[in-house]
């Protein structure tokens, strides 16, 4: 098939999501084909994927075995119904899943996005409580700058103010945490920055003023991504641990993209060494290739359902599509070839490189943060006076000329390339922006 014959010639119809889409209709940016780490464009130029996609393509892309099983599985069995009947596939990915989880988290409710993990695990910690006898715990907590999702639940525990704003009043009964983003006292660090621990204290003074029988749960992500990567300072994850149990509320992980091997560890829960009550994933479960979540949660959580006569449905919860036939195959597919290759944790071992290449960086022009964990990393750019976000997106528009795919949120610039990236394309995606740098307004 050629390239050049698959540009749709009308793209007034499709409202593009979190697109500025009159500015991209004038000058679309199209791909075409992606192998691996590259995406190939309508013009047929090659770019190198320095964001796995949109933070999913954790394995790069069009892998054998993940194209094979979904190919498969569609001939076998399309569709299964989700309520009332199973198929094999999905019990066997939610032990797949546990397989590689943190210890104490053992059940799965299976979801088709991030957004939609978020939800359900907000209605489990609601709900749970309630089937406990603690149904005055209707409190959620989130954090300021977090990103949940786009779902109602999701916004209003989320903090970020434009997906915020236009949407009215939101879920009631909700707090914020404060962001850890401090450039004064953290710039420039790697790894985890050194201040900031304290911040975690804010939820005893949250609990103080709601009293904790209000509160049912705290969502964060353990390192914030879509907001510009907001890595914890050290100790504040395991404070809100201490906090949360010592007060009975729920501690949730938004893991959507700190999952599945981001950080150098399976999952964020292993990098920090803490274990929420609940694990929010999505994206790389399936690889990004067929939309798919997965809600992790306690023995303690799901057993405290499981009263009642048997006939009865214990959770008044599900999608149509939850633990659907090819999902399921491609998650398994995906899960293997994580495990055939390593890709759970090679993460650690690139990271020293990751590092240190990210952080040559520094000195370039507009440059006043650089920030870096696993294979996840930062360049924060000074704003142009009065038009914010202009000077970062002029850099996305570059390397995207110059063949190099980045993400950028605010006048940050984010990196999270596939877990099978190379070094010397490690070398590249910092050469050329290095290059890019220098050009800015
Ligand atoms: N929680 C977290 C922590 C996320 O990062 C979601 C929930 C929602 O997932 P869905 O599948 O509903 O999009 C996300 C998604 C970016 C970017 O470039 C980040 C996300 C999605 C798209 C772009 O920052 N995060
Ligand atoms: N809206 C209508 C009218 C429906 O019938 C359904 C599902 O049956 C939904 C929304 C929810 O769709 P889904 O289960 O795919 O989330």
């Amino acid at each position: 098939m050629s390239t050049s014959t698959v540009v749709p010639n009308d793209l007034n119809a499709f409202w593009m999501p979190f697109t500025a889409n009159r500015q991209y209709k004038k000058a679309p940016r199209m791909f075409v084909a992606a192998k691996d780490m590259h995406y190939t464009t309508s013009d047929g130029r090659q770019v190198l994927d320095g964001t796995a996609g949109l933070w999913c393509c954790n394995a790069g892309h069009a892998r054998p075995k993940i194209v094979e099983a979904i190919a498969n599985q569609a001939a076998e069995l399309d569709y299964a119904p989700a309520f009332q009947m199973g198929h094999p596939k999905a019990f066997e990915l939610a032990n797949r899943i546990i397989d590689i989880a943190p210890t104490g988290l053992d059940h799965v409710l299976f979801t088709n996005s991030g957004s939609e993990s978020v939800e359900t695990a907000l209605k489990v910690a609601l709900a749970y409580h309630k089937v406990k006898g603690e149904g005055s715990r209707t409190r959620l907590i989130g954090r300021e700058r977090g990103y949940h999702g786009v779902n109602f639940g999701g916004i209003s525990v989320g903090g970020i103010v434009t997906n915020r704003k236009m949407f009215g009043t939101l879920l009631t009964g909700v707090d914020h945490l404060p962001h850890t983003h401090n450039l004064a006292k953290n710039a420039f660090s790697k790894g985890l920055p050194e201040h900031g621990v304290d911040l975690a204290d804010e939820l005893e003074r949250i609990v103080t003023l709601h009293d904790a029988s209000t509160i049912a749960a705290v969502i964060v992500e353990p390192v914030a991504g879509s907001t510009g990567v907001l890595i914890p300072p050290a100790g504040y994850l395991q404070r809100l641990r201490d906090i949360t149990k010592k007060h009975g509320i729920l501690l949730i992980f938004d893991e959507v993209i700190t999952g599945y091997g981001r950080l150098g560890t399976p999952f964020g829960a292993d990098y920090f060494g803490v274990v929420p009550d609940i694990m929010v994933t999505a994206k790389g479960l399936t690889n990004g290739v067929i939309p798919m979540g997965a809600v992790l949660v306690s023995a303690e959580i799901h057993d405290a359902f499981m009263n009642g006569p048997e006939h009865v449905i214990e959770f008044f919860h599900g999608y149509t599509y939850s633990g659907n036939p090819i999902a399921s195959a491609a998650g398994l597919a995906t899960l293997e070839t994580y495990r055939e290759e390593g890709l759970l944790t090679r993460g650690a071992e690139l990271a020293p490189k990751f590092e240190a290449a990210l952080h040559s960086l520094k000195g370039l022009p507009h440059v006043i943060d650089i920030r870096n964990i696993g294979l996840v990393g930062a360049i924060e750019l000074e704003p142009i006076a009065g038009q914010p976000t202009k000077r970062a997106f002029s850099a996305f528009l570059k390397a995207f000329e110059q063949g190099l795919l980045i993400r950028t949120t605010g006048d940050i610039i984010a990196l999270s390339p596939p877990l099978i990236v190379s070094e010397s394309q490690i070398d590249e995606i910092v050469t050329k922006l290095a290059g890019i740098l220098k050009t800015l307004e």
